[in-house]
Parts: C-alpha cells; structure tokens; sequence
C-alpha cells in the first residue's frame, strides 16, 4: 500500500469560525484553528515523513501511547505535536454554537453522583484551569474505574490523559492563545464563558463509548 505523505490532517470545524461568539471571537478562532493546530499536524506530518511506513502509516492515537516505539530523535517532536494535534482535535468537538445546556442522560447522573450537582463540577473546573500554571490543559475525564467513574485532572503542555489511562469526555485549552485576543490575562472569565457553548451530547457519547468499552472489557475471558 502506498501510504501518502501527510497522513495526519488537520480536521474541518463543524461550525463556522464565528459561531461561538460572542464567547469565543473569530479571530481566536481563525487562529487557533488554521494556524495553531494546523501548524501541529505539519510539524507532525514533517516529523514523520523519512520514517518507514511502520510508523508513518500509524494513526495519532497509537503514536501517543507507544511513543517508546517511535524513533528517539523524533520521539519529542511526535510527542509534543501529536498531542496538538489530538488534544484540539478533541477541543473543537466539545464546543458547539447549541451548546450551554445541562447534561443529560447517563453523563448528567453520573456528575450529580460525583460533583453533587453541575454548578459544584463547573466551579471545580473552572479552578483547576484557573490554577493550571502555564500552558495546559483542563480535562473531565472517565477513570474506567464502576465507583469513581469522574474525575477533573489538568495537563501541561500537550499532554494528554490517555497516556494516564484516563479517558477524555470534555476539554478546554488553557493555553494564552486560546484566549488572550477577547479574554486578555482574565483565563478565569474564558473558563467561565466556555459553558455558554460547551458540548454536552458530544461529551455524552463519549462517556457511553467509555462504559461500554468497560462493558465490552468484562465480558471478554482473560487468556
Ligand atoms: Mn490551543
């Protein structure tokens, strides 16, 4: 098989680059999009480029968990730029022009059980991006563990908690330049504008997909 050249690409916003305001501008999101993560998926891309198929051909998510497996000269670059590329991906699914409702469902009952009640789960994670020193970002994320199944954690840099076995239901990005041009130094206030477009079916389905992988996981004999 002939595996292109650029085989990571940067995915298409399923709204317009004005459609969050007036909570996230358009230029914000010009920029972060077109030119921020797009800049981590060439940086990827090029990185990749002379390595054998093996690697090449590997898709974002494989890369990030067996990095022991991607050569050392390259390994920080492919780390740093897959998780770009990864973890805006995943940004730009959990914002949409709908959004700002309650959760509902599986994912609603689950926060009432966790945080006590969704204002308690926003005003924590509000904190913790607020408190995230430096670039990062802030998560809720599934632990797979029955008891405990929620869980607010922040990363720095662009990592991502799939590489703590932690799977991501919901994001927001804390870097400057996911704010500074409406927000300026007040993240708090970015932080806090993010519910009025936040995606909950999207962080919905993917806590369904979380438990049914567990699911899936108990009902298959271990060898
Ligand atoms: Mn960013």
């Amino acid at each position: 098989m002939n595996i292109p050249a650029t085989i990571h690409q940067l995915p298409a916003l399923g709204y317009a680059m004005s459609a969050l305001e007036p909570y996230i501008d358009e230029r914000t999101m010009t920029l972060h999009h077109d030119q921020h993560h797009a800049a981590y998926v060439t940086a990827l891309n090029e990185a990749l480029a002379s390595e054998p198929n093996a690697i090449r051909s590997k898709p974002a998510e494989w890369l990030l968990l067996n990095l022991h497996e991607v050569p050392e000269p390259i390994r920080t670059t492919v780390r740093r730029n897959v998780g770009g590329h990864l973890n805006h991906s995943l940004l730009w699914l959990a914002m949409t022009p709908h959004g700002g409702s309650a959760p509902s469902g599986a994912i609603g009952e689950a926060i009432d059980q966790s945080f006590g009640r969704l204002k308690n789960f926003q005003d924590r994670f509000e904190e913790a991006g607020s408190r995230q020193f430096g670039s990062g970002w802030v998560w809720l994320v599934h632990t797979r563990n029955g008891d405990r199944p929620l869980k607010i954690v922040t990363t720095a840099g662009h990592d991502n908690p799939l590489e703590q076995g932690l799977y991501p239901l919901l994001v927001n990005d804390v870097w400057e330049h996911a704010y500074y041009l409406k927000h300026q130094n007040r993240r708090n206030e970015f932080l806090h504008d993010f519910w009025s477009v936040v995606n909950w079916a999207e962080a919905g389905r993917r806590f369904d997909q979380a438990m049914q992988s567990i699911v899936l996981e108990a009902a298959t004999p271990h060898q």
